[in-house]
Formats: C-alpha cells, structure tokens, sequence
C-alpha cells in the first residue's frame, strides 16, 4: 500500500459487517473472516478504491 497522507477508510459493502474509523498513514485495521465467501470493500472518502476478499 503506498504511504499517502490522506485518511481511508475499509468499510464493507454492506456496512455492517466492518466499518472502522477512518485510518492515517501507519494505522491500522484487522478483521477476521470467518465464514467462506466473498466480500467486497471499499473506502469511503474514496468511493473508487474498492477491493475483494475471498474465504475459503
Ligand atoms: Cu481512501
């Protein structure tokens, strides 16, 4: 990921299932999947910024 210095965000598509507080350059975020499937994620200042997960 590059070092950028604004604020993102990892918010599930769902917004339920993560929705953390926005994160600076150096913080962080984890979550555990625990059921298979995908999920799809994307951040919230940057709507454009999406990314998918895949459990299996
Ligand atoms: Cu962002």
């Amino acid at each position: 990921m590059d070092r950028d210095d604004v604020p993102h965000t990892v918010v599930s598509n769902d917004k339920t299932t993560f929705k953390p507080k926005a994160l600076d350059t150096d913080e962080r975020f984890s979550y555990t999947f625990t059921k298979p499937g995908n999920c799809f994620y994307f951040c919230s200042v940057h709507p454009k910024m999406t990314e998918e997960v895949i459990v299996q």
